[in-house]
């Protein structure tokens, strides 16, 4: 049976690419040179790396074009399903005694568009530890560390804490690399925390945000940073504040509001 909606764009994709083809003069050896790239990228374990990198942004463009409230951002590769429940509050995201890294105290507030608080909004957050590497996707880490669900509360609010990650560097020796060094890009993503949020009201939409003044925050090699994407951030060098969360040392203090209408609202 055809689907309209395949029929349309497949048929426009392969128009394009035929003529592609013509425009550059792309010869049979360059054709399965392509063909090749993307086995080497499967076989990688790295398809969507190449993909999300290139072009993730722009289908995530398009749909927060036509919505209200907080933008939604790309997923990434590295998202996975099922991570464990937090007990809490306060919410401590799995990490190992001895997690490299500043202290990160993660906090905000859902609500809807109008800015009503939605309680028992479920945040399901992943990003990578201080060496810039992802549970179960980067060897030598236990699993779910750095991943876990909570909670907002009765008002709408939640706070995790966990450990600031640095900017994240896509593996400079595997096909997305190769393609990244001949292009002459650079192979860095700006640090970031990687986020689904789910509620009845609005569904279930993507989140990534990003620390202000940070490394590759203007050159990100996904482009995929916009501004509304951006955390408020302060530096905490005050040790009562930091014992009030049960830290010994300084923090970084990340501040995200999300407010969402319901799904084709
Ligand atoms: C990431 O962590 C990521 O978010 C993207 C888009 C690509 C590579 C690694
Ligand atoms: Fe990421």
């Amino acid at each position: 049976m055809t689907n309209d909606r395949v029929l349309t764009v497949v048929e426009d994709l392969e128009r394009t690419l035929v003529e592609f083809i013509r425009k550059h003069g792309i010869t049979h050896a360059e054709y399965r040179a392509a063909t090749d790239l993307i086995i080497a990228e499967v076989q990688a374990g790295e398809a969507s790396l190449l993909f999300d990198v290139f072009l993730e942004a722009a289908a995530t463009d398009m749909d927060n074009h036509d919505r209200e409230g907080t933008i939604e951002a790309i997923e990434g590769p590295f998202y996975l399903p099922g991570a464990p429940w937090l007990d809490g509050p306060p919410h401590v995201l799995p990490q190992r005694p001895d997690e490299p890294g500043t202290p990160l105290l993660f906090h905000g507030r859902v609500t809807t568009e109008t800015g009503a608080p939605l309680p028992g909004a479920e945040l399901d957050l992943w990003h990578a530890d201080a060496a810039g590497c992802y549970s179960q996707i980067h060897p030598g880490i236990p699993d779910w560390n750095l991943r876990g669900r909570f909670h907002s509360d009765d008002d709408g609010r939640f706070a995790v804490q966990t450990i600031a990650p640095p900017p994240y560097e896509i593996p400079k020796d595997g096909p997305t690399g190769r393609v990244l060094n001949a292009l002459g890009r650079h192979f860095f993503r700006p640090a970031h925390l990687h986020l689904k949020l789910r509620h009845e009201y609005f569904g279930e939409r993507t989140s990534q945000l990003y620390f202000p003044g940070g490394e590759y925050l203007g050159s990100d090699v996904a482009n995929a940073v916009r501004d509304e994407l951006v955390m408020t951030v302060r530096f905490v060098e005050d040790p009562e504040q930091s014992a009030r969360h049960g830290l010994d040392s300084s923090y970084v203090d990340a501040h995200y509001d999300f407010a969402f209408a319901p799904e084709g609202a």
